[in-house]
């Protein structure tokens, strides 16, 4: 029987990436983000050999990510793997003059909302005995960078809310492991630089960044090894970078 995957964040980058990898591996798939004409668009993309559903909602929206799960189709009901995916920086400012509104959104996104889908996933894994869950973290869950702050604090509750789960999970044999990038280029920096597409493109500039595919691979590498094998926490960096702030550049 054919497994099925949710991932949030599908709409763009890694989670879209990943859908694609998913979909090429057969597994049936609930995709979730906030731009419906690009869930559209994916699904009919992706739709044919494997079966494809669309959940558009905001994780922030604790009510909104409870309907969601309870508004699956039967045939989408037994999740068996879950990829924590949405998330987003907001802001690359110092901590005394960064906004509180870019605070919240990244804790509300990258941890309480992993928080919430999970929550609501949960039951059914714990219910019956099996399930994978993949936590996207960041290298920002390991380090913390000049005013990376918030951003990286969230990440590093990514890290702890990873461990926690796979301790509290153990009992039920539910694999929990997270994946946690570097760079990759994708439109995470647009979103940090609030449509500075000049600034974001700098990011990127003078190395071989990681692709979003780079880590779709490596997330299809985790959920394809045996069932005794779980890929507790992986880092995963370009060549070119040995941590946040180390960059090798060639310009
Ligand atoms: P993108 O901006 O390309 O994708 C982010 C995805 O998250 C989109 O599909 C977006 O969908 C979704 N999302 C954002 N906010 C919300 C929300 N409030 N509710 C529902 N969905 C939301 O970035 P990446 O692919 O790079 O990021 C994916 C994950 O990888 C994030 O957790 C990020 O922190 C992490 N990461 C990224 C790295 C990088 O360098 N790019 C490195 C390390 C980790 P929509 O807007 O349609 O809702
Ligand atoms: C994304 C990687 O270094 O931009 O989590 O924070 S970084």
């Amino acid at each position: 029987m054919k497994k099925t995957a949710l991932i949030t964040g599908a709409t763009s980058g890694i989670g879209k990436a990943t859908a694609e990898i998913f979909a090429k591996q057969g597994f049936n798939l609930v995709l979730c983000g906030r731009r419906q004409d690009r869930l559209d668009d994916l699904k009919k993309q992706l739709e044919g050999s494997v079966e494809i559903h669309t959940l558009n909602f905001d994780v922030r929206d604790r009510d909104a990510v409870f309907a969601a799960v309870e508004s699956l189709p039967k045939a989408f009901t037994k999740i068996d793997i879950l990829v924590n995916n949405a998330g987003n920086a907001h802001g690359l400012d110092p901590i005394d003059k960064g906004s509180i509104d870019d605070w919240e959104a990244m804790l509300d996104i990258n941890v309480k909302g992993l928080l919430y889908m999970s929550k609501a996933i949960l039951p059914q894994m714990v219910e019956r005995k099996a399930g994978h869950i993949i936590n996207i973290g960041s290298t920002a869950g390991k380090e913390v960078y000049p005013n990376g702050n918030v951003y990286c604090a969230s990440k590093h509750a990514v890290d702890a809310i990873n461990q926690g789960m796979r301790i509290d999970l153990n009992a039920y044999g539910i694999r929990v492991g997270a994946v946690n990038p570097g760079l990759v280029q994708t439109e995470f920096s647009d979103v940090r630089f609030k449509g500075d597409a000049d600034r974001a493109s700098k990011v990127y500039q003078g190395f071989q960044p990681l692709k979003p595919e780079d880590i779709a691979d490596i997330i299809l590498f985790v959920v394809t090894r045996p069932y005794h094998v779980n890929i507790a926490d992986l880092v995963v960096m370009p060549t070119a970078q040995a941590s946040s702030t180390i960059v090798k550049k060639e310009l």
